[in-house]
């Protein structure tokens, strides 16, 4: 991690860790590989963002209303909470995303502040792992890379739900094509 850089935090919430509303399988052990990621923040002072899934009661994304998905991720209910034992900073800016009962968003950038923050913040590459790899991470590093930042992706601190077999690789695949580059935590421990 150098100058530049910025961790960004997809989307990890109670309602996708197992036994949550969505549970991404696994999707808890991107945790204490993310508390490793934030420790090298901490140690080199380089900004930290965390997005939330942060729908209203009645968002079209849920089956209630023709949408695909259980209730998940309502806001300021214990299911949109960050995951127990997640090692946020203080100082962590989080980013609340589809927000509006009318409206889907994936992406972290759609419809947030969040190019222009981290453009202030004289960000130039964006480290990037949480949930879900195959929709709000894919989406995600897709917006990044658009908004012309240079993406790490952080390989060993993501998971898919993978509601068709083989999602997850696809989107990784994807990610890289689109060019970022990938990375596991093991390059970093010293
Ligand atoms: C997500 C499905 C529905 C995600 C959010 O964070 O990947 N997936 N809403
Ligand atoms: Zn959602």
């Amino acid at each position: 991690m150098t100058p530049g850089d910025a961790l960004l935090i997809v989307d990890v919430q109670r309602d996708f860790l197992p036994g949550g509303s969505l549970a991404v399988p696994g999707g808890d052990e991107v945790v204490p590989v993310l508390n490793r990621y934030l420790a090298l923040t901490r140690r080199t002072g380089l900004p930290v963002f965390a997005s939330r899934d942060w729908h209203p009661a009645d968002h079209c994304s849920f089956r209630a209303r023709g949408g695909t998905w259980p209730v998940h991720c309502v806001a300021d209910t214990p299911g949109a909470a960050f995951a127990p034992g997640l090692q946020l900073p203080a100082d962590a800016v989080i980013i609340d995303k589809a927000t509006r009962p009318e409206a889907d968003a994936y992406s972290a950038f759609s419809g947030t502040a969040l190019a222009g923050m981290l453009r202030e913040r004289g960000v130039e590459r964006v480290l990037i792992g949480g949930l879900a790899t195959d929709y709000c991470v894919l989406n995600t590093v897709r917006d990044a890379l658009k908004e012309g930042f240079r993406v790490l992706l952080l390989r060993d601190a993501i998971r898919a739900v993978n509601v068709q077999p083989g999602d997850g690789a696809r989107a990784e695949r994807e990610m890289l094509d689109l060019g970022a580059v990938s990375a596991v935590i093991e390059e970093y421990a010293s």
